[in-house]
Parts: C-alpha cells; sequence; structure tokens
C-alpha cells in the first residue's frame, strides 16, 4: 500500500468515528422519546414481557428460529474458515483443486439438509399459527374493536352483558387514549372491524398483532382472534400498526389489566352509566 492511501484511510476513519457516535447518540435519544415502547431484554431474544398466554407460544418460537439460525451461522462460518485456512490454493501448482461436480451423495445431501430445515421451520410456525389463531367461542370477555381515523372504539361484552362502549380520538401518549379494560386469567376474545381503512391492532405486550380490513363480514373468523390473559395487572400501550393517514402514529390506545374483583367493580360503574 502506498503511504498515501493509507493516510487516506486513516482520515476516511477519523472521520466515520464521530459520525458513527452522532448516528448511536440519536438512536438512543429516538428511542428514549417514544414512551410507550415496552422494555426489550436480551433475555427474552429482545421481545417485550408478553401477558398473554398466546404470548408464551410466540416467545418460544421466537427462541427457537433463533437458536436455529445461530447454529446454522455457527457451521456455516466454520466451514467458512476451515475451507479458507486448509485448503488454500498450493503456490507450486497450478493445477486445479479435484472437481465434485455431478458427485451423487453430495448433491443429494445439499438437497436434503436445506429440506429438512426448512420442513422443521414449517413445522413450528404452522402448527403455533394454528394455536394464535385458534377461537373457542366460549370466552366470557367479548371485545368489539372499531377501528376509525385515528382512534379506536371498544364495546366490551362480559357474560353476555354489553357496557358502554370506550371511544378515543388522537393523543401523543397513549395513557390518554381509549383505555380497555380487562380481567387477568380470563379468556378474552376480539372482534376487529372498520369502515374506513386498513387499520392494524397492535398490543406489543401480547406479542401479537391483527390487521383491521374493511368490509369483511360479521361472524368471518379473520376478523376474530382470542388471548387468554395472565396475572400481571398493569396498563400496556397499544397502537394502530398500518399506515393509515396522517394521525396514524396518534392512534394510541392503552389495555389495562386489572384483579378479577377490580373488573366486576368496573363492570358495576359502566352498568351504572349505561342506565342513563
Ligand atoms: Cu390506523
Amino acid at each position: 500500500m502506498s503511504p498515501t492511501r493509507r493516510t487516506t484511510r486513516r482520515s476516511l476513519a477519523r472521520r466515520r468515528v464521530p459520525r458513527a457516535a452522532a448516528l448511536a447518540l440519536l438512536l438512543a435519544t429516538a428511542t428514549a422519546c417514544a414512551n410507550d415502547v415496552p422494555e426489550a431484554d436480551w433475555s427474552r431474544g429482545l421481545l417485550p414481557d408478553h401477558v398473554t398466554e398466546q404470548g408464551g407460544i410466540v416467545q418460544s418460537l421466537w427462541n427457537g428460529a433463533w437458536i436455529a439460525a445461530l447454529a446454522t451461522g455457527a457451521v456455516v462460518i466454520v466451514l467458512i474458515v476451515w475451507a479458507s485456512i486448509f485448503h488454500r490454493k498450493r503456490k507450486a501448482s497450478a493445477d486445479l483443486p479435484p472437481q465434485v461436480r455431478y458427485n451423487l451423495p453430495i448433491e443429494i445431501l445439499y438437497t436434503l439438509i436445506p429440506l429438512v430445515m426448512v420442513s422443521v421451520f414449517f413445522f413450528f410456525t404452522a402448527r403455533d399459527s394454528e394455536a394464535l389463531a385458534r377461537v373457542d367461542g366460549d370466552a366470557p370477555v367479548k371485545v368489539k374493536v372499531e377501528a376509525f381515523q385515528w382512534s379506536w372504539r371498544f364495546t366490551t361484552t362480559y357474560n353476555g352483558r354489553t357496557l358502554q362502549p370506550v371511544a378515543g380520538m388522537p393523543v401523543n401518549d397513549y395513557r390518554q387514549g381509549p383505555q380497555l379494560v380487562l380481567p387477568v386469567d380470563t379468556k378474552v376474545e376480539f372482534d376487529l372491524s372498520t369502515d374506513d381503512v386498513i387499520h392494524s391492532f397492535w398490543v406489543p405486550a401480547f406479542l401479537f398483532k391483527r390487521d383491521v380490513i374493511p368490509g369483511i363480514p360479521e361472524g368471518n373468523p379473520g376478523r376474530k382472534f382470542q388471548i387468554t390473559t395472565l396475572n400481571k395487572p398493569d396498563v400496556y400501550a397499544g397502537r394502530c400498526a398500518e399506515l393509515c393517514g396522517v394521525d396514524h402514529s396518534r392512534m394510541l390506545f392503552s389495555v389495562k389489566l386489572v384483579s378479577k374483583q377490580e373488573f366486576d367493580q368496573y363492570v358495576a360503574t359502566q352498568q351504572a352509566g349505561s342506565a342513563q
């Protein structure tokens, strides 16, 4: 390498370091601004702590996929390093190395191993998608979710009694958006609908989101999903996950998980309101 080229490289590197640092700082501040981003933990593969039984299914599928991907990556890297260290071109000879074209056992191996890997991924994904999409129909709490530009209306039915709808408007903080109150350790069925554009119902702590598409008739299984809440009472952020117009980013809501007693009290007050 010529001395001039070395200096250019060094000065390039010198220029890049502060730029990278500035970018990192910008990213850190940008994340800090979003107050509704749940805490991600390396032990969970950077997913938020899940608050539904179904979230557990997603978490283990996620873990398994990463373990398989990392194991595959490790094997590939070891093979690359091994080949590049022990199978270098010998300076003395100009001959080609032994060619392995039309080597049937190796070709079968090339085909079978990826096929087996994809099949394993497919099996677990299909099994878990089926479990996540299952709706029994006997959930004690049913929530009709109506998405609109740019907020949500939640109408809860508990043991056959329908509460007053909770409707919101665009907000900057999810805590000011409409709040859906749900009891812990309970099966909840959601029915999603919209009259305007495509939205997407997303509660990060559920580790699940589902598009809300206009025109899907009532009773269609594509509108429904079901969760079983875990005993983790708290307030969780929810948002629209489909760019749906100018105030899409303010289409925020919250889900409050409460004890069954508190939920009964909530139902009582909501019913008193609906009697007016
Ligand atoms: Cu939306």
